[in-house]
């Protein structure tokens, strides 16, 4: 597997849980930073299988749609279950997180200024069935009992509700839980200290 690069905006964006679940398994990757003015010209937009970015590249073999990524480092670094039934909860939590994260994208591209103080408010909503499978399986993550990437997703999506609302998980236990526990993994600590994520906005419009 590998070396991966990562070619994407400057932005945390689709890319934030990639970068952490590349992070916290010890695997290197590279960056390719797109300038929007660039972008805009339409030459790499062409070359995209669906005309949008991320793409990772794992060696020859280009991957477009995160969620695919995200699946794809799950393949390659044990972190998609034991077995099938297991794989498929996986991608059944992984589905939730990216319903819940199209929710969020929505707010904050087309309703910040109108939208973000309902949301908030039904926040709750979404992060119940959340944190009853997190309670219920009591080991710390989602499915089994080490991270796979619908953690990663979950993670980096609990991480960004937090900038929005700070008290967003004050009422789930569980989930604020696994939000410490999985902050302090070392290797997910460093990266989260590091300049290269520091740097990024969560979104490309600023709001956040
Ligand atoms: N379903 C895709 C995925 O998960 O990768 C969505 C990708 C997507 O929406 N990409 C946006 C894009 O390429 C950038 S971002 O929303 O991820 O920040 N936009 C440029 C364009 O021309 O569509």
């Amino acid at each position: 597997m590998g070396p991966y690069t990562i070619t994407y905006f400057g932005v945390r964006g689709r890319c934030g849980a990639m970068r952490i679940m590349m992070a916290d398994q010890g695997q290197e990757w590279k960056e390719i930073v797109v300038d929007f003015a660039d972008w805009m010209k339409g030459d790499l937009k062409a070359t995209c299988v669906f005309g949008q970015l991320p793409k990772l590249e794992d060696g020859g073999f280009a991957l477009y749609q995160s969620n695919a990524i995200l699946r794809h480092l799950g393949r390659n670094h044990d972190a998609y279950g034991k077995d099938g039934k297991e794989a498929a909860l996986i991608d059944m939590m992984c589905d939730g997180v990216e319903d819940l994260r199209l929710k969020y994208v929505k707010m904050i591209y087309q309703e910040y200024d109108t939208g973000k103080d309902a949301y908030i408010k039904d926040l709750p909503n979404h992060l119940d069935k959340f944190e009853a499978v997190m309670a219920k399986n009591k080991t710390g993550f989602l499915v089994g009992d080490k991270p796979s990437f619908a953690d990663y997703s979950l993670f980096e999506v609990l991480l960004n509700h937090l900038v929005l609302c700070s008290c967003c998980l004050d009422t789930f236990p569980s989930l604020k839980n696994f939000v410490e526990k999985m902050s302090a993994r070392p290797k997910i600590k460093a990266f989260l200290d590091s300049d290269a994520y520091k740097k990024l906005p969560i979104n490309g419009n600023g709001k956040q």
